[in-house]
């Protein structure tokens, strides 16, 4: 039986979790960490994931199962390394994965494949998807229809080096180039029907202040930094993602899905590890936050386990911060 705040499955690495209900069901897409002695920096070499495996639960109660290898880099030729944190549209009848994964000239870059079964096994497209870049895709499918996705994240994620418009390997990335600039925000782009391609040039979503003024990159409690979000709560679009360097969970609010979106605070405490990463979806009338922490592994940032616990909203729409290791 899956616990809250216990590892959702325990034979391997899990983190990332990206979690949907598909058919009544709950189905995670995680990245999967491979355990290694090698390098842990501030580029994220550390995280030398090769494939995915979906994960699902037939309610909260039942077992969690790995459902097995649903996408191999081997399968994918445009990349080269680092399968990162991946999301998943059920959209014309079929599910998609989108994930980010290095190029063969060692940039970030976004693909899809896409699957008759939540499960996969995943086909994907033979190139990343055209103009994307950096990491972390999380893709909000609206109740218009339009599917949104939500990308980008600092340091390793290389967000920084696409500031000139093209890409620049000397762009430096830690810390941020000057902290009194407005801080760099997550990129968003509306998909194709195919949900091959950007249909949208993409843009970088703003999160202000509550006097509507840019965080500046200075601000590490809450400025982006990568594992962005999107859920809508009572008509509202919620932004939720990681600050990164600081390591908190927080998150912002709009009355669009392109914002601009103003900080309205934090969603969760530092978890063991130096990332956090999160997702947040309704199951049966009650909201969930599924992370992942570095306790299975006694504190090792490559060896992350995926956990979920309730998330639960005060009246007036905000969001009771959750500390991971208190009930
Ligand atoms: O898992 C690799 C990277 O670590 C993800 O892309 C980030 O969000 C962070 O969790």
């Amino acid at each position: 039986m899956s616990e809250p705040r216990k590892p959702l499955v325990r034979h391997m690495f899990t983190a990332d979790p990206s979690a949907h209900v598909f058919d009544d069901k709950l189905y995670i897409y995680p990245s999967h960490d491979i355990p290694h002695d090698g390098m842990d920096n501030d580029n994220g070499d550390e995280y030398q994931m090769r494939d995915y495996h979906v994960l699902s639960m037939d309610s909260l109660e039942a077992e969690c199962k790995d459902n097995g290898l649903a996408l191999s880099e081997d399968d994918v030729p445009w990349v080269s390394s680092q399968m990162w944190a991946p999301d998943a549209a059920y959209v014309n009848g079929k599910y998609h994965l989108f994930f980010p994964a290095r190029d063969k000239d060692g940039i970030f870059r976004l693909g899809v494949a896409s699957s008759e079964s939540p499960t996969g096994p995943f086909i994907p497209e033979k190139d990343y998807i055209k103009g994307s870049y950096s990491i972390d895709p999380a893709v909000l499918v609206d109740d218009d229809g339009k599917v949104i996705v939500y990308y980008g994240g600092l340091w390793g994620g290389q967000l920084e080096k696409w500031q000139s418009g093209s890409f620049d390997p000397d762009a430096p990335f830690s810390p941020e180039p000057d902290p009194e600039a407005d801080a760099l925000g997550p990129m968003c782009a509306v998909m194709s029907d195919d949900m091959k391609s950007f249909a949208t040039e993409p843009v970088m979503l703003s999160i202000v202040d509550e006097n509507g003024v840019p965080l500046k990159a200075k601000d590490e409690d809450r400025r982006y930094f990568e594992g962005p979000w999107m859920h809508k709560y009572n008509g509202k679009y919620y932004l939720s993602y990681s600050t990164g360097t600081t390591h908190y969970i927080v998150y912002a609010t709009s009355d669009s899905p392109m914002g601009p979106f103003t900080y309205r605070g934090r969603i969760m405490e530092p978890v063991i590890g130096w990332t956090t990463h999160h997702s947040i979806v309704e199951y049966h009338g009650k909201w969930y936050i599924f992370y992942h922490d570095c306790e299975m592994s006694d504190g090792i940032n490559h060896r992350r386990s995926v956990k979920y616990t309730e998330l639960k909203y005060n009246d007036d729409g905000t969001i009771i911060t959750i500390d991971p290791y208190k009930q």
